[in-house]
């Protein structure tokens, strides 16, 4: 039954995740991490042995009845992920390892084919380092120029620093949700802001495609990409997202086997969309378990997700500022911030802190979130950070809440 105030139900949904029953030090484990990896239904798990147990083949290429049913399993995924973001068409889903590969093979094949000397690409200071470096080496070997979109106090990204920034801009690569300071950025108006602009907009979605309705074709993005194992899937399956007529026009990335029509001595010519871009043996299984995890947040409903993970905020967000000396980043308003408050206890290493929680079986992660220039801003060496998902529940906050305090007693501050 679900209480008044709950919008999923938590209870049920944490018997589909075995390892939510794990217990460290004699305590049932809370799980907070979820801005770095997610945990995995049975019904992610269960799928994924059945494709083992019954289907195992390499895809695309045999006609016996394995390998069409893995080849069938696999595309019918993508069509699935294709219409859980709202895409044209399966042809505009690339299946990657990653959210970091997608952003390098943007990077490679649309970068080095379209940027050329002095063209400027705009970043914003809040990007994972995956949004970052690929430029960095880009623009360096093409004499370009990159600029940022600095930060503001609160955490938001500082818009008037866009129209400071020479024109024209080719590239406005943006994330969607900051993995530190849970930002939740307007990404339509930043799309129309590059647009208006004449640039491209990328918007690394790995923080918010796994907790939020996203509508590709609304938003307008011409990129967006996202990892499998961040919404319940399985690990190294990941998806690049693109506007079909971009990636008719953007040369392949990896080259080999799967993605050309036609090989001759010394030519060759490609595959049609999606598997030009998917060179070898892909990650059938991660296709496949992917699929499942879609299936699974698709049931529950992607709004009542975020509502949940709002309400969550808002009660952790209270809930933490009671405690003294502690430093709270990113914005406090729980409808422009997704799941994750990052935080420092005064006095104490974001290490220690995550170390004494692990005591008490709270997990969260500490460290600079490979968003350095995050930590930058903030001058300070590290964070430490906790993440919700849909299986996290008021009295997980509390057990965060006293392993905090307890924290402070033991550095005594
Ligand atoms: N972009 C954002 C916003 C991320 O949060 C991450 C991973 C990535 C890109 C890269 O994803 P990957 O699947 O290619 O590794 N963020 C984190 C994190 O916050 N803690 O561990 C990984």
């Amino acid at each position: 039954m679900l209480k008044e105030y709950e919008v999923i139900d938590v209870k049920k949904i944490k018997n589909d995740f075995p390892i939510l029953n794990r217990k460290i030090n004699g305590k049932q484990i809370v799980y907070l991490d979820n801005a770095a990896t997610t945990q995995k239904p049975l019904q992610v798990i269960k799928v994924i042995e059945n494709y083992y147990m019954n289907f195992n083949a390499n895809v695309h290429r045999g006609v016996y009845t394995l390998a069409e049913e893995a080849t069938m399993e696999y595309e019918e995924s993508r069509k699935r992920v294709a219409k859980f973001i709202n895409a044209r068409s399966y042809e505009e889903i690339i299946f990657v390892r990653n959210s970091t590969e997608a952003l390098n093979l943007i990077a490679y094949a649309w970068g080095r084919k379209n940027i050329n000397e002095n063209d400027r690409i705009l970043i914003t200071q809040m990007e994972h380092h995956s949004n970052i470096v690929p430029w960095q080496i880009l623009v360096k070997e093409k004499k370009a120029k990159l600029d940022y979109i600095g930060l503001t106090e609160d955490g938001l990204l500082n818009q008037e620093d866009f129209y400071k920034i020479d024109k024209p801009l080719k590239v406005f690569s943006f994330t969607h949700v900051s993995n530190t300071l849970g930002t939740i950025n307007p990404v339509s108006k930043l799309v129309k802001m590059a647009h208006e602009t004449g640039a491209l907009a990328i918007i690394d979605g790995a923080q918010s495609v796994p907790h939020m309705p996203i509508n590709v074709k609304e938003i307008d993005c011409d990129f967006m990409v996202f990892s499998g194992h961040k919404m319940l899937g399985p690990m190294g399956i990941g998806v690049l997202y693109a506007k079909k007529e971009i990636l008719e026009e953007m040369d392949p990335f990896l080259t080999g086997g799967e993605m050309i029509k036609e090989v001759d001595f010394y030519e060759s010519t490609w595959n049609e969309l999606p598997w030009k871009y998917e060179a070898g043996t892909p990650n059938v299984e991660g296709g496949i378990g992917l699929g499942e995890a879609i299936k699974y947040l698709e049931n529950i409903g992607m709004d009542r997700i975020r509502e949940h993970e709002k309400k969550l905020v808002k009660e952790a967000l209270e809930i933490l500022s009671e405690i003294k000396g502690l430093q709270i980043y990113g914005p406090r308003e729980p409808e422009i911030k997704g799941g994750v408050i990052a935080f420092n206890v005064e006095g104490v290493h974001a290490h220690d802190v995550a170390s004494i929680l692990d005591q008490e079986a709270v997990e969260i992660r500490a460290g600079h979130h490979c968003a350095k220039l995050v930590m930058k801003k903030y001058n300070v060496p590290a964070m430490a950070r906790a993440s919700f998902y849909l299986y996290n529940d008021s009295e997980e906050i509390q057990r965060l809440k006293e392993a905090i305090l307890l924290v402070k007693k033991i550095f005594n501050v």
